[in-house]
């Protein structure tokens, strides 16, 4: 335990109030404007969010995966918009540095990026290394004391307002696979670093991605995550093992959410003159959706504990990924059927969620991905 019951408690209280006071009220707003404003982003630095995870020697709350998971539950009651913008700094967009950073790397970022100063970016993808990480083109090339970048990397979250960005590129030229892979730390203003256009997405207004290219972009041999090469993509990988459960945390919130508002909106329509909540066929989606969210909080929060435990729970964190992040799916289309034609209009919260989980099941590696690592796993340890 990070923090004692009673800290817990009141942070998540906070949180709660936060969400329900401030948060669900812009929802509509931040999906028409795809923008969260700025006062919101503010409150969040006031109210510590950007440092739930990040040590507390450097400046954060330094939660557990437990503790962590307990926050997404609440955060995730509302748009995923919001959370993306202390989502990087939470998980993906610092936790490289965390596990893998030199004393002096974590030194010189963390506690910035606890105090929401700066926002830091996980840049992985590129347009042709999506689900095949490893085979990643961007290269990092040996000159003098320093290396050159160059390459594109794409829908990198958050990107447009990072301050840090954590860049995977092969340091092995001669290397195709994941071991001549490594780990860079690249301030945004580093020569030779620019931005695409934000993209326009289906849902999930307010958060943004891009792309980043680098053009001779130069960074200094300390700028290596953990001065060591050819570790990058575990580095990778390890980041997303965690990011993963907290993902999925996110999908059971957001369930939650959707079934209650599905419940209220069956106990209130009426047709054949009464409720349609009475209606069995009604009640079979909402029993299905509650089953669902219940069984995906669980395995999250076991997860969650044996990971605190010390445990590897790398095939875990794809199972949590992988239910949570289709549950939510069939939970939101559950919700649009009940409310009929009006889940299809966009006055009603449902139809904004539909949009905005779809994209659950795809980033932080694909439902397909967590499948194979499921899988994989599973042989290796049979074999
Ligand atoms: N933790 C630590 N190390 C890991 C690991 C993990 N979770 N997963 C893999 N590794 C290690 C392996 O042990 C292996 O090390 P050795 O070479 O020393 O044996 C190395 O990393 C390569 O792993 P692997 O052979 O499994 O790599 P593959 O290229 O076959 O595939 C997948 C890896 C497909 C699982 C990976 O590319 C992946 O997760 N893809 C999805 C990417 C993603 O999530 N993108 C979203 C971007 S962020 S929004």
């Amino acid at each position: 335990m990070a923090l004692d019951a009673d800290t817990l408690d009141q942070l998540l209280l906070t949180i709660r109030r936060f969400v329900d006071e401030r948060l669900i009220p812009l929802e509509a707003q931040v999906d028409r404007d795809d923008r969260v404003p700025p006062g919101i982003i503010e409150q969040m630095r006031e109210l510590g969010l950007f440092g739930l995870t990040i040590p507390q020697q450097y400046g954060g709350l330094g939660l557990t995966m437990s503790e962590e998971v307990k926050v997404a539950f609440e955060m995730g009651r509302t748009s995923p918009a919001f959370r993306s913008v202390i989502g990087t700094n939470v998980g993906i967009g610092a936790h490289g540095l965390v596990m893998d950073g030199t004393e002096e790397q974590k030194q010189h970022y963390l506690p910035k990026l606890a105090s929401g100063e700066i926002i830091g970016s996980f840049a992985l993808t590129e347009p042709g290394a999506g689900s095949d990480a490893a085979s990643i083109r961007t290269s990092a090339r040996r000159d003098g004391n320093g290396y050159v970048l160059n390459g594109t990397k794409r829908f990198i979250t958050n990107a447009h307002v990072a301050g840090l960005f954590t860049v995977f590129a092969r340091t092995d030229p001669a290397s195709t696979g994941a071991g001549g892979v490594s780990a860079f730390l690249v301030p945004r203003d580093t020569p030779g670093l620019s931005l695409g256009t934000p993209e326009r997405k289906m849902g999930q207004k307010g958060a943004q991605v891009c792309d980043v290219i680098f053009e001779d972009c130069r960074v200094p041999a300390d700028a290596l995550v953990g001065i060591r090469e050819g570790i990058g993509f575990k580095t990778a990988m390890k980041t997303l093992d965690r990011g993963r459960i907290h993902i999925a945390a996110v999908s059971v919130a957001v369930a939650e959410r959707l079934i209650d508002m599905a419940l209220a909106y069956a106990m209130q329509r009426e047709q054949f003159g009464k409720p349609i909540a009475e209606f069995q066929l009604v009640q079979a989606m909402l029993a299905d959706s509650k089953t669902e969210a219940y069984a995906a909080r669980c395995m999250v929060e076991e997860t969650a504990r044996r990971r605190d435990a010390g445990q590897g729970v790398s095939t875990e964190a794809s199972c949590c990924k992988y239910y949570c992040t289709e549950m939510v799916g069939r939970v939101a289309d559950r919700a649009v059927q009940i409310h009929g034609g009006a889940g299809y209009i966009a006055d009603y919260h449902v139809e904004r969620f539909y949009r905005d989980v779809r994209l659950f099941r795809i980033y932080e590696g694909t439902s397909q991905i967590q499948q194979l690592i499921i899988a994989r796993n599973m042989i290796r340890a049979a074999c």
